[in-house]
């Protein structure tokens, strides 16, 4: 697999020579400056892989885009979108003629990955993110003060809630709307409580069924031209997989998974197995992996530890719920796959997603969960994986 690496661009905390490195070769970045249903035009593209192959004793180079935003008129399947899914094809285009063929977005309604604590200790002092079931209440029942959200939270949870938020400070409360608003880095759209009201508002009759239809008409107008172009697009799933604040969320389980890639049966429509992410669900991971293996076009690993209220947090790569060594195992019998039937790109890029935050990466301001130490061990640990499985089974890496 071919070892990568998310980088938000020249502002990020992150250099590319820590990428080097860290031992990935693969750059994963995005065009964060350019509006959300924008077009990304060959000159900012080729300006940002300029930016990549700067320094060749590097060997970097750029292999996913993550990620071609979604506008959210599409997702609400609001007025003329044509100009906007044009711009969509556009992008492809551009990309495709710049040499990157590979993307990665999502479908999730306004938030990205959620998170109610970026910073939860672990033993030793390395931290990490946490999603808490009744902090997530509190400030879905008394912060936003959504309607009929109390009936969607388990009493339990609830009473937790209520207790958090009775002692809560003003300073506490807008650190838990800072830290759910972390998961849309360098997006445009960040909301305070009566702008997440508001857009919450805009969505109201969305509902599942009407989400998947705006799904499926975005899928129909893109699809066959990133099959023309030679681009794969791989979709995100959602994160945690479950409905947030009344939002439908519809990339969430195998199911989702099927009907997706059914709904337009083109290898250009493929998936982000995000290992993380569908691992905070009811979700056999590597069952996923295994069913919907000719479709994965990126890989994203990392772990989580549930808990039976609903919390989880992001656990070290090797443990938590999911069995990376199946996993991997997995993904390199699909590479061998692909290998044998002649494809020229047979590996698989994967990231290794989130770390922790260790040694000196507490308190450097990288986005939430993209430290430099915490990743290195990760994909550290994963190199090793893929490389003992290799040598034990025969398959390439
Ligand atoms: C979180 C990421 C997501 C992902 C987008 C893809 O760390 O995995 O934000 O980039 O959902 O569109």
């Amino acid at each position: 697999m071919e070892q990568t690496w998310r980088w938000f661009g020249p502002d990020d905390y992150v250099k590319l020579a820590h990428i080097r490195q860290a031992g990935a070769s693969g750059v994963v970045t995005a065009l964060h400056h350019i509006p959300y249903g924008v077009v990304w035009s060959v000159e900012e593209i080729e300006k940002r892989k300029a930016e990549i192959a700067a320094d060749p004793s590097l060997g970097l180079h750029w292999s996913v885009v993550e990620s071609l935003p979604v506008a959210e008129a599409i997702k609400l399947g609001e007025g003329d979108l044509e100009p906007l899914y044009e711009n969509y094809r556009q992008s492809i285009r551009n990309l495709a003629a710049c040499g990157i063929k590979t993307i990665c977005y999502n479908f999730m309604p306004v938030l990205d990955w959620t998170r109610t604590d970026l910073t939860a200790e672990m033993p030793g002092g390395g931290r990490t993110l946490r999603f808490n079931a009744d902090q997530y209440a509190a400030f879905d029942v008394y912060m936003l003060e959504r309607e009929g959200a109390e009936a969607e939270h388990d009493p339990e949870v609830l009473a937790r809630a209520k207790a958090w938020f009775d002692k809560a400070s003003e300073d506490d409360k807008a650190h838990l709307l800072a830290n759910i608003m972390s998961g849309l880095p360098g997006a445009f759209d960040r909301y305070d409580v009566p702008g997440l009201r508001a857009i919450l508002a805009r969505f109201k009759g969305i509902d599942r069924d009407r989400l998947r239809e705006n799904y499926v008409k975005f899928l129909k107008a893109v699809v066959p031209t990133a099959e023309d172009c030679g681009v794969r697009l791989a979709v995100h799933p959602d994160d945690p997989p479950r409905p947030l604040f009344g939002l439908a969320r519809i990339v969430s389980s195998a199911e989702d998974l099927a009907f997706i890639l059914d709904a337009v049966p083109s290898p250009a429509n493929g998936v982000t197995l995000c290992a993380g992410s569908l691992g905070a669900g009811k979700n056999d991971v590597v069952a996923i992996a295994d069913r919907f293996s000719d479709r994965i076009h990126f890989v994203h690993l990392r772990n989580v530890k549930k808990e039976p209220d609903g919390s989880f947090g992001e656990a070290e790569h090797l443990e938590g719920d999911t069995d990376m060594v199946k996993l991997v195992t997995v993904l390199l019998k699909e590479q061998k796959r692909r290998r044998d039937a002649g494809e020229a790109e047979w590996r698989i890029p994967f990231r290794p997603d989130h770390g922790f935050e260790l040694l000196g990466d507490i308190g450097a301001p990288a986005h939430p969960g993209y430290s430099i130490v915490g990743r290195l061990k990760g994909l550290a640990e994963i190199r090793g994986v893929m490389t003992a499985v290799s040598e034990i089974s025969g398959l390439p890496v």
